[in-house]
């Protein structure tokens, strides 16, 4: 498939995927849908990915779903469809790839563009970029996952607050209610980005699959249930040559080079 709405590669472990509609905010259509599915699905059958790094080109990282292509006033539409069809699919595999998945948010995220930030792993923000809970202003409830992501982040209050009003974050300040990982000021944001997927690349990929698995799991168990995955996870990476170089490289005095097996 030729890409036409994202830039897609994959590099020495690094999965690379930019959502590429400047002139649109990288609002979302349903081609953008299409082609993020595809690249998706390239990194869950590659084996060797290690990190995905997902960002936006041009000033936002996404305006959430293209308002432009379609008609409100030509008869209802079903959102409901365009929903479980699109964004409740591409939630499900951000939160569930075997891989670590940074998000660069490198400009204003706004309604679904949100929430897609929020299904990743590790969210960066460049200072000057803002989060808009969009959907009020359009009559809509946060969809891409929000109405469960909001809560569990920042607790019942904030969420309300932040959605009903429609309300603008700064980054900032979504860091400090703990709904991402930091804020980097501008001028040090690329490196820092670079330098995040860099470590995770180089990082015990299947340890670090599973600590994902196990904490974002961790929101609908019980302790019991939670110290029985942690049990099993834990065989699983007892098991990994990433386990044993890491014990090695310990004892050894040097530093470890792990190769996600
Ligand atoms: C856009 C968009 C956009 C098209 C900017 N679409 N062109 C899920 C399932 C099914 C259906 C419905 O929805 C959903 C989930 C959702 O995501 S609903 C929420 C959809 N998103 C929004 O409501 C956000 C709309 N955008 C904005 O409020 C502003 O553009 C923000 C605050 C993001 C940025 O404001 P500015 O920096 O002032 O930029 P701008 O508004 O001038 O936008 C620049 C261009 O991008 C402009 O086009 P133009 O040709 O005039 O230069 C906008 O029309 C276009 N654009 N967002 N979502």
């Amino acid at each position: 498939m030729n890409f036409e709405t994202i830039l897609f590669s994959i590099d020495a472990g690094i999965a690379r995927l930019t959502l590429n509609r400047p002139e649109r905010l990288n609002a979302f259509n349903e081609r953008m849908h299409t082609e993020v599915a595809e690249a998706l699905g390239r990194i869950e059958t590659d084996g060797g990915v290690r990190v995905l790094l997902l960002t936006g080109s041009g000033r936002a990282f996404c305006a959430g779903q293209d308002l432009s292509e379609r008609d409100v006033n030509a008869g209802p539409l079903d959102l409901g469809r365009t929903t479980a069809m699109y964004y409740n699919p591409l939630v499900r595999r951000l939160a569930g790839l075997k891989c670590p998945v940074v998000c660069a948010v490198n400009g204003v995220a706004a309604g679904a563009g949100v929430n897609i930030a929020l299904a990743c792993d590790l969210v960066l923000a460049r200072r000057s970029a803002k989060f808009i809970q969009a959907f009020s202003a359009i009559g809509l409830i946060p969809d891409a996952g929000g109405t469960w992501v909001l809560p569990h982040l920042i607790g019942q209050a904030r969420a309300l607050g932040f959605t009903l009003t429609g309300g603008t974050l700064s980054s900032a300040q979504a860091e400090q209610w703990g709904l991402i990982w930091r804020a980097v000021e501008d001028e040090a944001f690329d490196a820092e980005v670079e330098n995040l997927t860099a470590q995770l690349a180089n990082a015990p990929t299947q340890g670090l699959g599973a600590a994902k698995r196990a904490i974002r799991g961790a929101w609908s168990a019980t302790l019991e249930q939670q110290l029985a995955l942690e049990s099993q996870l834990q065989h699983d990476c007892g098991l990994t040559l990433d386990y044993k170089e890491g014990v090695n490289a310990f004892k050894a005095r040097r530093t470890p080079r792990f190769q996600g097996r």
